[in-house]
């Protein structure tokens, strides 16, 4: 980067970050000071984290806060209780050594809590619970905070406040890799939605083959293609190209930024063996139905779905006759962008397919060059007598826009490259939206700041790393005024919304990588947190991951199919206070608007894309255990 432009880059920085400190007094004043039993931190059980330094806090030091503490919370003890149920608020998978690590103390007060191992009950550690905030205006909770950073030695743990009206947490973990299972759980619920195949690899979650049907064309329905295959969309059965082709370039960009995280034989799936990454087989599988999806022009079709929901079954069981619906210029972009990055990451151990997925993303982008109008005008809409998921894109600029970096990445042909710079600057909403089905702008950003422009393009460069890093500043904004710490708005408590907050996190991450800022990196995991638990539900918005975790998501498959628990690791919708069942409010407070409940999909529906953006934000935080074995052994 130019060093002028560094300079305007700091200027504007600065004049966000003055916008950010007028709303961190709060946080200043809730900022505690730590320490343990008898003023030292002391280990009990377990091995000292290498590189983490053994934190002594003296006995004098301690006995000068606590008075200052006790004096403060005398003052507030006046001050009203919320009348939401109290609890402690923790991410329930639990927190990495060597991180910040705070818990939430909910519509109650205390002096001090204490962490306190499950297995033996022994506190290790008693430190001040920080003062109150006040009455959240999105969750209607009042918050303090506990923090625990400094304590890392590995275990299972709770959190007790001392006083009257003890509250004590559900357990959760700290070691290294503690996102490690959760990620790869993640990436393995995509086995249990596959279509078209029988489903089962020894654990409980199984099903016959489903859909081979798929399907005859909803304009002509005397005529098929044969499309079974790829994953089922969400709580139901449909299949959505855009969606899936949003999922797949999710987790091939999870695989591209630490490929060391995935290996062969890790996930327990068919193809577990055969000498490719598992992450990449799963991804393989999606990327083959939308090859079949594909038109002979290039052009793909958008969706095979029933013509309106009929009830809930077992996908082999599933009485509905599915359609495929017309192509989109959206979906036909979406398609481009993944398959370019499928044929470049599989190149290595599938030369074949690698050079199947070249060809059809470059005939699919001759299509997009064919027709440089949005396609059907207005983006795709529901047939008449049709219900369901439209998946209609508006403007399918971004989605073209990544598509080009893509084929520019797999094929070093600047052709794709100029219409990406020829282009990028008629997205004219700023802040760029969060990564959706139809909003692919942050991965185009992603892309092209990952692309080797052989030292050009630097303005350009220059330009979408100030956009990026400006953006990032505009979250922290949101952050800071968000007493979970969740990266939306009041207002965007909408369908979805778990995802909204994790494709925030991904833009901080992607300008963290640009600054080394760790307030980018702690706020996006922040958001982890809120997702695993730390959130006003004490809730891991994950299935099947954490200490509790959601139980009755709106998912056919675990609903019908008589299992102890439903598929794992699944992200839910979450708070949604736009659409509601019934037309019934959960709670007045915008934020709270969840329940974990079967009928409820506005809520607690899974999605392939919101599970892939988890899956990027977790992988953003996690190690694989042999890597830690190696640094662990070489320190
Ligand atoms: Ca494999
Ligand atoms: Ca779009």
């Amino acid at each position: 980067m130019a060093s002028h432009n560094k300079k305007n880059l700091t200027l504007n920085r600065l004049k966000h970050r003055l916008q950010v400190t007028k709303n961190i007094q709060r946080d200043i004043l809730n900022r505690t000071t730590f320490y343990t039993k008898n003023g030292v931190l002391t280990p009990s059980k377990g091995t000292p984290i290498a590189g983490e330094e053994n934190i002594t806090l003296s006995t004098a030091r301690a006995s000068v806060y606590l008075p200052i503490l006790l004096f403060f919370s005398i003052l507030l003890s006046g001050c009203t209780n919320s009348s939401e149920k109290k609890f402690i608020a923790v991410n329930l998978v639990g927190y990495e050594t060597g991180t910040p690590k705070q818990a939430f103390l909910a519509n109650t007060e205390a002096d001090l809590f204490q962490i306190v191992r499950t297995d033996n009950s022994e506190v290790v550690m008693t430190a001040p619970v920080g003062l109150p905030s006040k009455i959240d205006s999105v969750s209607g909770d009042r918050l303090s905070t506990l923090d625990f950073s400094i304590f890392n030695y590995p275990g299972e743990y709770k959190i007790v406040t001392l006083g009257p009206g003890k509250v004590t947490s559900l357990p959760f973990q700290i070691r290294e890799n503690v996102y490690s299972d959760a990620l790869q759980t993640m990436v393995k619920s995509y086995y249990y939605h596959r279509c078209g195949t029988a489903v089962g690899n020894g654990t409980e979650w199984r099903y016959d083959v489903c859909h081979l049907d798929d399907a005859p064309f909803f304009d002509d329905p005397e005529s098929a293609k044969f499309v079974t295959g790829g994953w089922h969309d969400a709580g139901d059965y449909n299949k959505f190209s855009g969606n899936t082709a949003l999922s797949a370039g999710l987790m091939l960009y999870t695989y591209e930024s630490k490929p060391d995280n995935f290996t062969d034989a890790q996930l327990g799936i068919p193809e577990s063996g055969n000498g490719t990454p598992d992450i990449l087989d799963e991804v393989s599988w999606a990327l083959e139905w939308l090859l079949k999806m594909q038109r002979e022009d290039g052009a793909v079709y958008h969706k095979v779905s029933q013509k309106k929901w009929i009830g809930e079954y077992l996908p082999n069981e599933d009485p509905s006759t599915r359609y495929i619906f017309d192509v989109s210029s959206a979906a036909t972009a979406s398609f481009a962008a993944a398959a370019a990055l499928g044929a470049r990451h599989l190149a290595e151990f599938d030369t074949a397919f690698s050079m199947e997925l070249s060809r059809a993303a470059k005939k699919a982008w001759a299509f997009l060059e064919m027709h440089p109008d949005n396609k059907p005008i207005g983006g795709f809409k529901n047939p008449d007598g049709v219900s369901g998921g439209g998946y209609g894109d508006p403007n399918d600029l971004d989605e073209r826009l990544w598509a080009s970096v893509e084929l520019y990445r797999l094929t070093d042909d600047d052709a794709y490259l100029n219409y990406f710079i020829q282009n990028y600057k008629k997205i004219s909403h700023y802040p760029i939206p969060p990564i959706s089905w139809r909003d692919a702008e942050s991965l185009a950003f992603r892309a092209f700041l990952a692309s080797d422009t052989k030292g050009r393009y630097h303005s350009d460069l220059a330009f979408i790393r100030e956009k990026t890093i400006l953006h990032a500043d505009a979250i922290l904004v949101v952050h800071k005024n968000n007493i979970y710490r969740n990266l939306i708005k009041p207002d965007q408590y909408y369908w979805g919304s778990n995802s909204v907050g994790l494709a925030y996190a991904f833009d901080l991450i992607q300008a963290y990588k640009l600054t080394n800022d760790l307030e980018f990196k702690h706020a996006a995991l922040d958001q982890l947190h809120y997702v695993l638990g730390r959130n006003p539900f004490n809730l891991s918005q994950v299935t099947g991951v954490g200490s509790a975790a959601v139980k009755k998501p709106y998912h056919q498959l675990s609903e019908m199919g008589g299992f102890s628990s439903p598929v794992p690791g699944m992200l839910v919708g979450g708070p949604n206070n736009r659409i509601l069942l019934n037309e019934k409010e959960i709670s007045p407070w915008p934020g709270k608007n969840y329940e974990d409940t079967f009928a409820n999909f506005f809520v607690n529906e899974p999605a392939i894309n919101f599970t892939a953006i988890a899956i990027y934000v977790t992988n953003a935080f996690s190690t694989t255990q042999s890597q830690s074995n190696e640094l662990t052994t070489s320190k």
